[in-house]
């Protein structure tokens, strides 16, 4: 197998001395931060989710025994590990016994399929695999076995629950003298999460010990995370919103009580909030317009709420007003992206703020730059590309030399794909995006990854992928396609697309036949201009 392509992520030495002296950067680590929980916090309930109710002793103490098992199984510190757990307990003590053991986490979606997790795990280089044995009606062990069949360099799949042939997470054990005695070093790479995958498959994002802990540190400044938060992981726990925003880990830090949903759905959370007094979470704008039409009727007690907030897709003004007016909470927009970068609106400002801002950054050390189409800064209120660097953003995918040739600047500014304008006091209005992407109800689909599926459809000769505006998703996946022969009918083009192993969240909503393109879009235009005259057409015909 060939040499494990090193994990890294570097600052220029100014910039590292900065981050330092500023007291962003303070050398803490996951390793530490656990232990350093599982002592001051011990008896204190840490998790919550099915049956489970965990301390921050009983986390520490689970979170040991797998990575000592881990090692003893022949896995080495450095070696990075796939984990696709949905919202139930072990995926953070899963996560934190890869830190402990030196292990690198790789944060796989639930809806991930054989195409996702094949790449993660080339791109990635992969020794592991950790699945549950069904999660939300799908068994992952068949899945398992397909990635394991593909000869990737995989080694070992881990499984929580009936584990089959595999190894069960519940039977790894091993000597606790092996694990390492030094913390790691905490400008490191910590983990690599994914991107939302603008262009093709999802990229991966190495963020460090340092980098990461700052960002939903500052986080819980900003969100009033204390040690009394009760929150809700309602989103996907391995999103980067739902664990750094300030998220699970934020709440895990401050020494508070993370509760998991099984799903979004008011019939599962509120009862939930109910029970657990839940004060904070987060939601993506559709479930947060369906939540505030729940609340009006639920006979489930919402008043422990204290903040919603709404990101991962444009909230807007309207549909702000709707959320406040059906829901007994502060209202908290929060754009941000796993690559770095965090927005929110503060709690105490103004209404108007709340309701038609995206928020402004974190830290006073956030660079934001926007800029026209030749990277020329726009005066503020203008719309321009959004740019930045700072100290939790990153300079750099893992193991992808062409994505960051095109995705940041010379002088490391990442370009964020975002269309924002800039309002006094830094606050940022986002606009849309340069990359043709869709943004469906938070998940963000590459318009040529699923071009590149449909593609190889045997009856289609040529397809463009684009969002349409939709009223319950935000945006919907319209594939235009130009049949090969006759006609496929849309119900079996999805099918097959399904069968050839791709998340559920990547299958076009609608498939539109058209006899052609029209040639003057086609011609010397890009496929970026097709996509954009699609669009336009198809909505004005409606
Ligand atoms: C408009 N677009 C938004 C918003 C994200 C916190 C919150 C969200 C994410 C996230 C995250 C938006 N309005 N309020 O990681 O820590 C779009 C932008 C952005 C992209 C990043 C977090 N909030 N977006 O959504 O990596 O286009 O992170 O660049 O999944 O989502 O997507 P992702």
């Amino acid at each position: 197998t060939d040499p494990l392509i090193p994990l890294r992520q570097t600052w220029p030495a100014d910039l590292v001395a900065r981050y330092r002296a500023a007291g962003h950067w303070r050398g803490e680590t996951f390793p530490a931060m656990l232990r350093d929980r599982a002592a001051r916090f011990a008896e204190r309930t840490a998790i919550v989710g099915g049956d489970a109710r965990w301390t921050y002793a009983e986390l520490a103490r689970r979170a040991e025994a797998i990575a000592a098992g881990l090692l003893a199984r022949g896995l080495q510190p450095g070696e990075r590990v796939v984990v696709q757990l949905g919202n139930i307990p072990a995926f953070y003590a899963v996560v934190f016994g890869l830190f402990r053991a030196g292990l690198v986490p790789v944060y796989a979606l639930p809806a991930h399929r054989s195409t996702e997790i094949a790449h993660f795990v080339k791109k990635a280089q992969a020794s592991a695999y950790v699945v549950a044995d069904r999660y939300d009606g799908f068994d992952h062990r068949p899945l398992a076995r397909e990635i394991l069949a593909m000869d990737l360099g995989l080694r070992e799949v881990i499984v929580v629950g009936d584990a089959q042939e595999f190894t069960a997470l519940d039977s790894l054990a091993g000597d606790p003298a092996a694990l390492p005695r030094q913390d790691p070093d905490p400008q490191s790479v910590a983990f690599l999460q994914i991107s939302g995958g603008s262009t093709g498959l999802s990229k991966l994002i190495p963020r460090t010990h340092d980098d990461y802990i700052y960002s939903f540190r500052a986080s819980n400044t900003i969100c009033g995370i204390t040690q009394d938060s009760v929150y809700l992981v309602a989103l996907p726990a391995a999103h980067n919103f739902p664990m750094s925003s300030p998220g699970a880990l934020g709440v895990l830090y401050a020494g508070g009580t993370v509760v998991l949903s099984p799903s979004p759905s008011p019939d599962q959370a509120f009862p939930l909030i109910e029970r657990e007094r839940v004060t904070d979470l987060g939601l993506v704008p559709p479930l947060a317009l369906l939540w505030a039409q729940a609340a009006a009727t639920t006979p489930h007690d919402l008043s422990s709420l204290r903040v919603l907030q709404v990101g991962g897709a444009k909230l807007t003004p309207e549909a702000a007003r709707r959320v406040v007016a059906g829901l007994p909470v502060k209202l908290q927009q929060v754009f941000g992206m796993a690559e770095g970068l965090v927005n929110y609106t503060r709690l105490d400002d103004d209404e108007d703020t709340i309701l038609g801002t995206q928020g402004r950054p974190i830290s006073p050390d956030d660079e934001v730059l926007v800029v026209d189409d030749a990277g020329q800064p726009v005066p503020d209120g203008t719309v321009g590309h959004l740019l930045t660097r700072g100290p939790y953003t990153i300079r750099g995918y893992h193991n992808d030399e062409a994505a960051n040739a095109r995705s940041f600047t010379a002088d490391g500014f990442y370009r964020t794909g975002d269309m924002v304008l800039r309002k006094p006091g830094g606050y940022l209005v986002v606009q849309g995006r340069a990359h043709d992407h869709i943004n469906r109800a938070g998940e963000k689909i590459s318009a040529e990854e699923v071009e590149d599926h449909l593609l190889a459809h045997p009856q289609v000769f040529d397809v463009a992928v684009v969002s349409i505006p939709d009223e319950y998703l935000g945006e919907r996946i319209c594939a235009f396609v130009i049949p090969h022969g006759e006609k496929p009918r849309p119900p079996e083009v999805k099918a097959w697309m399904r069968g050839r192993g791709v998340a559920a969240f990547k299958i076009p909503d609608q498939i539109v036949f058209v006899p052609a393109f029209d040639q003057t879009a086609v011609g010397k235009t890009s496929r970026k201009e097709l996509r954009a005259r699609l669009r336009a057409d198809f909505l004005a015909s409606e």
